[in-house]
């Protein structure tokens, strides 16, 4: 605290005696200004949103539009200044303005009643000129505010500055992130029957007492600590404490260790539903080219469609490349914004676009796994009654993106696709997607991007044939040609200095891409060709490549080619099939591991001990494997790790942090986006709920990180700031597989790893356009069960016509088949019969997920 290190140097308040003449600081004075020279972009500045700013020729630039009355109408300021009673400083900065105008420059409070410690007027005009003020501080700030007033002109204009100074006072005290309670829990929940652990932060070396209480104060558990010696990432002293044996469902249980009491949490079967629909609405929220609808996501983040065309937005609908990169115009419309900034990267939406459909083909083939949620009116975007998922029709707003990022036929590198399309220059923050006035270009055609269109598209194909016959076909022939223009041009890499405006997504090793790409293609068409591709690639077989340790990302894609080819039925010969699951184990069995061997419980050891920018997805990306682990052998030490994995990012961490919007007492809430940027300006939203922030990132690569988390442990280097692009932003290929993590967690219910207590066997017979089902349902639990309901929901356009032995309604792709009055009653070790006919628009799969009275039924034929 700032007041405090004043009392501490001998100023106490009432004693102050502020000098009628500004003090003036020594030469050795401290810098308050982060990034005063633009070097590092445009962050942590922010404008009005009037009045965008970029960097250009190294200042910073703000365009103020015609017409505002007062000088306060248009800002360019930094906010988080910190200033000391009684201490003099000096602001220097040098600006310049295309009309002259006379600016305000003020440092004063960030809110009400916005109090100025220096207040001045200053005409700016073309010349560039050094102004230079003093003044001492009245009273001490913790988050003060530099604001630079230059509206109130008649006429538009472009104002500069550069080499913004504020020196003086003494330094603050080092940044000591608030931890809250030494007692870490996952913040949400624990399942009824999963894993219940936490971990205490403490220099103590011997066991400790620890109580588990209800929100009544009841003590339900009690037990001693488990010292755990110093966690290497946090280099925190840790004990862990375990209440798994507790089954009792309830809100607001705490666990108190030696008179430290923990944030609440729950105990439940159902506490994860809505993080799958939050996760995935992220997606909605995201997208370019449409507007955001207030009856779907409320007012307050409805907003215009994003770069349409309609100024001040330069649209993407008909956007150039780079200059000489090549001399067409794509329209380029649609796809997500990939993350606080507004550009669409084709590596990137990749992955997540990936992660989104196999979430959804994990219900195909994933007997426990229900496509309910994920079904046609289920998720918060306006693609409701076409019958179709939502969730593919999430993913199609990307897919056709990504499509249109296609060279087209008859160009040079025809069939490859751009790497990416982003502003030309850096935007400020906020900035809302529809008031983005830079100009947009395509960069050139990569390697790595036409894969990650083969991949996905090929992955479209087979998952939308049932749905759209036509939109299949489109993903398949998109596929097939940028696989072919791959081939053609194996080595062309994004460059890794072209980061202007936009991230660089450059990967100077495309193995796994084409692993990943052959592995769809192969699925998806079931041809030799591919399949040869697949088994002759030197990463077939070596799961080190295939799941790095520290996770896949959007660089390291070959595991989400090798997760499909181990859960998606194909033609693999039985051997080729063993040795992909037993690379999925392999991972699985590594990651499981370094959860165990972590007082955290987290997934995630990197080998050369650092958490990486976006280390939460990491994590994510491992969770993920271990819940297709455990999909594949049922074995509950995948689940664990992955519970344990869940229990890390709510809460069970070094920082006592919910990275995830709205979940958890202690969640991040301001992470780096141009539209969800209520830090800075109070007008606009938080990160809607479900948004996973990027997570502890040692590299600390942004300015507010520099001046913040000097010398940080790992898991420790993290601030939710929204300056903090490097450790705090948000993006489409981290919220992917948070959705998939979450959809798992939801389907395991209780994580009750009981027996199920119903079998069912579903016969289809095939003609034409239509189809005869036979059910039969056993009830293989111990107890009669009556009257009797089946519910299922069909993956595709399957109709029913007629039925006998039970009452068969359907809405939309869901089925509930209930009892007639004569067979109402289900005994133990008995079955039930009944069958209907149908029709069918194309492909029909079988339903493989069936629900007795609400509870999840076993196949006979486990894999
Ligand atoms: O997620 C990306 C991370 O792996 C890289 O290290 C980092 C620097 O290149 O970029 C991250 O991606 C950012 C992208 O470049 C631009 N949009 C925001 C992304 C998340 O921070």
């Amino acid at each position: 605290m700032l007041l405090g290190a004043a009392a501490t140097a001998g100023l106490l308040a009432g004693s102050l005696v502020v000098p009628a003449s500004a003090a003036v600081p020594a030469d050795d004075a401290r810098e308050v200004i982060v990034n005063g020279d633009f070097s590092a972009g445009t962050a942590p500045w922010w404008a009005t949103a009037n009045s965008p700013v970029a960097v250009s020729d190294g200042r910073l630039c703000a365009d103020v539009p015609a017409g505002t009355a007062n000088a306060w109408d248009a800002i360019v300021g930094q906010n988080g200044l910190a200033l000391t009673a009684g201490e003099g400083y000096t602001l220097s900065y040098t600006a310049t303005s295309t009309v002259p105008v006379t600016i305000r420059a003020n440092v004063q409070m960030a809110t009400e009643p916005w109090s100025t410690e220096l207040s001045t007027t200053q005409p700016v005009g073309a010349t560039a000129e050094r102004v230079t003020e003093t003044f001492t501080a009245g009273a001490g700030h913790e988050a003060a505010q530099l604001a630079f007033q230059i509206g109130g002109s008649a006429e538009a204009l472009t104002f500069c500055v550069d080499d913004v100074s504020l020196r003086g006072g003494t330094a603050p005290p080092p940044y000591e992130p608030d931890t809250g309670s030494p007692v870490r829990v996952n913040q949400v929940g624990y399942l009824t029957h999963g894993p219940k652990g936490g971990t205490f932060v403490t220099d103590e070396t011997g066991p400790l007492p620890w109580t588990l209480d209800s929100a009544d104060g009841t003590r339900r558990a009690g037990g001693t600590t488990t010292p755990a010696g110093v966690d290497t990432a946090s280099r925190q002293n840790v004990h862990t404490f375990d209440f798994s044996a507790v089954t009792t469902p309830g809100d607001g249980y705490t666990v108190t260790v030696a008179g430290e009491k923990s944030e609440p949490f729950a105990i439940g079967d159902d506490l994860y539903a809505s993080l799958r629909t939050d996760a995935l609405a992220y997606f909605y929220h995201n997208r370019s080219g449409i507007e955001i609808d207030a009856d779907i996501v409320g007012e307050r983040y409805a907003r215009p469609a994003g770069h349409v065309g309609v100024s001040p937005n330069q649209g993407d609908n008909d956007v150039p490349c780079q200059p000489g990169v090549c001399d067409y115009r794509l329209d380029a419309a649609g796809g997500w914004y990939d993350a606080g900034d507004h550009g669409k990267y084709v590596v990137n939406g990749g992955i997540a676009v990936g992660q989104l459909m196999s979430t959804f083909e994990r219900t195909l083939y994933e007997e426990t796994a229900d496509a309910g949620p994920l079904g046609d009116g289920e998720l918060r975007l306006p693609e409701h009654g076409n019958a179709t998922p939502d969730i593919l029709d999430e993913a199609r707003w990307e897919l056709e993106f990504l499509m249109r990022m296609q060279v087209p036929a008859g160009k040079p590198l025809a069939g490859m696709a751009h790497h990416k399309l982003h502003d030309k220059e850096w935007t400020g923050l906020p900035t809302r997607p529809d008031r983005d006035p830079q100009p947009r270009e395509l960069h050139p055609p990569t390697t790595a991007a036409t894969l990650n269109l083969a991949a996905t598209a090929a992955q479209c194909a087979r998952l939308f044939q049932v749905y759209d016959a036509d939109f299949a076909a489109r993903c398949r022939s998109a596929a097939r040609a940028a696989w072919t223009a791959a081939k053609a041009h194996p080595d062309v890499l994004a460059d890794p200095e072209d980061g202007t405006g936009g991230g660089t997504y450059a990967d100077s090793d495309v193995r796994d891409e084409f692993y990943w790409a052959a592995a769809e293609l192969f699925l998806t068409t079931g041809e030799d060709a591919y399949r040869q591709e697949v088994l002759g690639s030197a990463l077939h077989g070596d799961t080190d490549a295939v799941f790095p340790r520290g996770g896949m990302s959007w660089g390291a894609v070959a595991g989400l080619g090798a997760l499909d080819l181990a859960t998606v039925p194909s033609r693999l010969s039985g051997d080729q099939l063993t040795t992909v699951r037993g690379m999925v184990t392999e991972a699985a069995d590594g990651y499981a591991a370094d959860s165990a061997g972590t007082a955290y419980g987290v997934p995630y050891a990197p080998g050369d001990g650092h958490y990486a920018w976006g280390s939460n997805s990491q994590v994510a990306n491992s969770m993920v494997v271990l819940g297709s682990a455990h999909d594949l052998t049922g074995r509950t030490v995948y689940r664990d790790a992955v519970l344990r994995g869940l229990d890390y990012l709510l809460g069970r961490n070094a920082l006592n942090q919910s990275y995830v919007t709205g979940y958890g007492e202690r969640d991040s809430q301001n992470q780096h986006h141009r539209f969800w940027s209520h830090q800075l300006d109070p007008a606009l939203p938080n990160p809607a709920p479900g948004s996973l922030a990027g997570g502890p990132n040692d590299g600390i690569q942004d300015p507010v990180a520099q001046a913040k988390l000097q010398g940080c442990a790992p898991s420790m280097c993290y601030i939710d700031d929204i300056g903090s692009w490097a450790t705090n932003e948000i993006t489409i290929n981290w919220n992917a597989p948070l959705a998939w993590v979450a959809s798992y967690v939801d389907d395991l219910g209780s994580g009750a790893a009981g027996k199920a207590q119903c079998e069912v066997t579903y016969t289809s017979q095939r003609w034409g356009g239509g189809f005869t089902t036979q059910v039969v349902v056993k009830n293989t639990g111990a107890s009669v069960i009556t009257p009797w309901k089946l519910d299922w929901t069909f993956a595709d356009q399957q109709r029913v016509t007629d039925q006998w032995g039970a009452d068969v309604r359907q809405s939309g792709p869901r089925i509930t088949a209930e009892a007639l009055s004569w067979n109402s009653k289900l005994a133990p070790g008995g079955t039930v019969q009944f069958g209907f006919n149908g029709r069918s628009a194309g492909l029909v799969n079988d339903p493989k997920v069936f629900r007795l009275n609400d509870r999840v039924c076993g196949m006979p034929a486990r894999r």
